[in-house]
């Protein structure tokens, strides 16, 4: 007896189908998120916060949290404690996921470009670290201490000096962020961690909360320069509210795994995968692309029977069965590497014959597992790169969180007279080009 197929995993047959962009683009499965439908509360939201400061905070607490709050900070005690009581074998995985993090984040930091225009002119690229930082961790579904790290050690490793986390009061933990996030916080040296949620935290990082006359200046929270984090609807409807006022990291919606894979891939690792990233949330997506019917069939089957066992199997079926989940057939390799680029994948597996070299190929996705030893999960936690990843199709234009997200370039201009009055006649013909005579007499002035 043929052993039954997973059947809500839906079918698009790309094979001999038109490749390019705007033909893809349109048949790909995408959900779109409605920023529109959170835009009016979240607006709300954020004025409350910036008029009303902590009294705000505590009533959004009650309203969304169902928490008393007298205020938000963690007080050092209870960092401690969560530290003290966490599982060892968990505080083993979080010291080995900050090693690589720590590792990797250092390599990236960039160094000066310097550039000498003959004798006396020098033009120079230094990047400086952002003063302060809010990193959002999500509550809700799952607790993700994985997500301090990815958001911290960057951070770190960039050299911002001030930084602070922001997570949901959970009711079970006396209205602190879950005991994990206290945890890896205290872990990384990051002592200054509010009990916020949603909204209502990017506001009060990016506007600040005022100590207001009379008030406890410990209520009082300093406005940061970048938000980083994912978080659900209403958090990425604040961060795109607040963009300008602050910088923020790349859109982090729900996760998405797409995977390329050929005859030679194992069904059961595929299969294995797509679960994992299906069991964050009923909205994540789970994408195979292949050119293999037989193997589309057999990860199938795969599928079939994981989903039978998986503990959240529930959230698994509906984010598999959803429009956002697909197999997607392609007549070889190659279509199926076009494919990919369009989809723009948050995470995007190469389960081929040769996947360094379709991997290479690659130019859009937030990160590229290669091989069948490199699973996502791995990526999650303890491969050293960051989780904090572009979604949605972001990933066509945005980056994962790296240490570029907290410095700045600052260019740095050193010309010498004899310099100046080599190109002195160029900058008074642009400047009269483009009727603004004063810039050319700035220049003329000096050579009298
Ligand atoms: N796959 C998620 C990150 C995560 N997974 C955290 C487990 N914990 C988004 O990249
Ligand atoms: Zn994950």
């Amino acid at each position: 007896v043929r052993p039954q197929t997973f059947s809500a995993l839906q079918d698009l047959d790309l094979r001999g189908a038109a490749l390019d962009h705007a033909s893809l683009k349109a048949v790909l499965p995408r959900p779109e998120l409605n920023f529109a439908t959170a835009a009016e509360a979240v607006e709300s939201i954020i004025r409350r916060v910036r008029t009303d400061g902590f009294s705000a905070l505590s009533e959004l607490a009650e309203q969304f949290d169902g928490v008393q709050q007298d205020h938000t900070r963690v007080p050092a005690e209870a960092m401690e404690r969560a530290l003290e009581e966490l599982d060892p074998t968990v505080r083993a995985g979080l010291e080995e996921s900050i090693a690589r993090a720590r590792v990797f984040a250092a390599a990236q930091v960039p160094g000066e470009t310097r550039v000498e225009y003959g004798a006396g002119a020098t033009v120079t690229q230094r990047w400086v670290p952002v003063r302060r930082v809010g990193l959002y961790v999500p509550g809700g579904l799952a607790v993700y201490p994985s997500s301090v790290i990815m958001n911290a050690v960057p951070a770190l490793a960039a050299g911002v000096g001030s930084l602070a986390i922001a997570s949901p009061p959970q009711k079970e933990f006396g209205g602190l962020p879950h005991p994990a996030i206290l945890a890896a916080a205290q872990l990384l040296g990051v002592r200054e961690v509010h009990a916020i949620g949603g909204a209502q935290a990017i506001a009060a990082f990016a506007y600040g909360v005022p100590a207001g006359a009379g008030m406890d200046p410990g209520l009082a929270i300093e406005p940061v320069d970048v938000v980083t984090g994912p978080g659900n609807l209403f958090v990425a409807t604040a961060k795109r509210l607040v963009k300008g006022v602050v910088g923020i990291d790349a859109e982090a919606g729900p996760t998405e795994i797409a995977i390329l894979a050929d005859a030679t891939a194992n069904p059961a690792f595929i299969a294995a995968d797509m679960v994992s990233q299906a069991e964050h949330d009923p909205n994540a997506a789970a994408v195979l692309v292949t050119d293999s019917p037989e193997l589309a069939e057999a990860v199938r089957e795969a599928l079939e029977n994981q989903c039978a066992t998986t503990k959240h199997s529930e959230r698994v079926r509906i984010a598999l069965g959803g429009n956002q989940s697909a197999i997607i057939l392609v007549d070889d390799v190659a279509a199926g590497i076009a494919v990919c680029n369009v989809y723009a994948a948050e995470h995007l597996e190469i389960h081929t014959a040769n996947a360094a070299a379709d991997a290479a190929r690659i130019t859009a996705a937030g990160a590229v597992f290669v091989g069948p030893d490199a699973p996502v999960s791995l990526g999650d936690y303890c491969a050293g790169s960051n989780h904090v990843l572009p979604t949605s199709g972001t990933a066509a234009f945005a980056s994962g969180l790296n240490v570029n997200t907290f410095l700045k370039a600052i260019q740095v201009i050193d010309y010498d007279r004899s310099a100046l009055a080599a190109v002195a006649p160029h900058v008074i013909a642009l400047a009269n080009a483009e009727d603004l005579p004063a810039h050319g007499d700035a220049v003329a002035i000096r050579f009298p």
